[in-house]
């Protein structure tokens, strides 16, 4: 039997490597899009690598780019495949307010260029295509939880870029008959996640002051509630969404939320290391047991406007995928700790 084929656009990223090695796993023929850097950027994605020259590969690496018309349309006709992942985005809320422009480009009509090259290449009928959508899209949340129905209110320019990409998928499904899916991904975090999100930059740092390499932890919003989930489980939600008898949008998350403060008095449980929070707002901070700040807030980490709740209820996932999420809170910070205590011994 031919094998299926999957297009990852954003194979660089977390979810790129996590969706990579699961696609592998059930024998798909993996292509990558990557983007050229100055420097190597494929730390997350080494350890698949394969050599070029080689025969018979399963992952395949190209380069191009989403705001790129001509890239998208060259390789999505050579490597025509069966399903298409559009993870590709300049994915940082708090960076977006810096370059709103530069994410509308890659987030919003980076979406739409893929669309438009699967159908002017009349693949609807080979190619599935799914859109990395966010709980973003809810920002200032309308109802709690959030379900496909919660009307949409974004707070920052990667959130407006992203309902626009949601948009266009459901209208390209419409209009062109695309097996065209959202997934509207909550915050999922593992030891693969960008060192700038708040979860790794927690965990990172508390890592660093509990060896003695880092003095302290500057953050900003304490009190936001993220809905957080393990990248790992969230990539097969993906594929399910794929694999569904008919395209469709489909919230993922645990339906569990924590605050920032709350993962920070989290992990410092896990390394040992003993707090106590003293002040209010931005002077809140937190003390050693030596009475050393080893946290505190800066107002350059507030974003201009804020999501401050979000909770997800994934229950069309749960019926119709059978998709739950399988790694609680304890167990995500388990598995980032552990990788970064043993990152640094290796
Ligand atoms: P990530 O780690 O930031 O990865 C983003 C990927 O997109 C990287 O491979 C990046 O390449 C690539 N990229 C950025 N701009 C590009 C461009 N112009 N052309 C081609 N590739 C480009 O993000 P992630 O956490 O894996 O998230 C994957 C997707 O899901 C993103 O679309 C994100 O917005 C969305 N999402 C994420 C979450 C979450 O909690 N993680 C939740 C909901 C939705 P470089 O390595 O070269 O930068
Ligand atoms: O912030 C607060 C911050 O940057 C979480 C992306 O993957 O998930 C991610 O977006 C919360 C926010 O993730 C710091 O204000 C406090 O309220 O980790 P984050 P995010 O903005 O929720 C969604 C679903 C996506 O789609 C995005 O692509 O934490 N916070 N102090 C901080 N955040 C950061 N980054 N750094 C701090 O020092």
């Amino acid at each position: 039997m031919k094998k299926k084929s999957a297009l990852i656009f954003g194979i660089t990223g977390q979810d790129g490597s996590y969706l990579a090695k699961f696609l592998l796993r059930k024998k798909y023929i993996v292509h990558g899009v990557k983007r050229r850097s100055s420097s190597i950027n494929t730390s997350r994605i080494d350890d698949i690598y394969e050599e070029p020259t080689k025969k018979n590969r399963s992952f395949i690496l190209h380069h191009g780019d989403v705001t790129d018309s001509s890239s998208i349309l060259h390789i999505i006709e050579k490597t025509k495949p069966s399903e298409i992942y559009n993870l590709a985005a300049q994915s940082h809320v708090a960076v977006s307010f810096e370059v709103p422009e530069y994410t509308a480009n890659s987030d919003a009509l980076g979406t739409l260029r893929i669309l438009e090259a699967i159908k002017s290449l009349k693949l609807q009928k080979k190619t599935r295509f799914y859109q990395a959508g966010t709980s973003e899209m809810f920002g200032r949340v309308q109802e709690i939880p959030q379900n496909e129905k919660t009307p949409f209110y974004p707070r920052s320019p990667y959130g407006v870029a992203k309902v626009y990409a949601h948009w266009i998928t459901i209208n390209y499904r419409e209009a062109y008959g695309l097996f065209a899916s959202n997934g509207i991904l909550f915050n999922h975090e593992s030891p693969l996640r960008g060192e700038t999100f708040v979860t790794k930059k927690i965990v990172s740092t508390l890592c660093k002051i509990k060896k003695g390499e880092a003095k302290s932890l500057v953050l900003g919003n304490l009190y936001a509630k993220r809905d957080w989930g393990h990248a790992r489980d969230y990539v097969e939600a993906m594929w399910k969404i794929l694999q569904h008898n008919k395209p469709d949008d489909f919230v993922i998350a645990t339906g569990k939320q924590y605050s920032v403060k709350y993962f920070v008095n989290k992990v410092c449980k896990k390394l040992s290391i003993k707090i106590r929070w003293r002040g209010k707002g931005i002077n809140e901070h937190a003390i050693d047991n030596n009475g050393k700040k080893i946290i505190y807030c800066s107002k350059k980490y507030y974003r201009p406007t804020e999501v401050e709740t979000l909770l997800g209820n994934s229950k069309k996932a749960r019926n119709l995928l059978n998709w739950k999420s399988k790694t609680n809170i304890d167990k995500l910070i388990d598995d980032m700790v552990d990788f970064e205590m043993e990152a640094d011994r290796k």
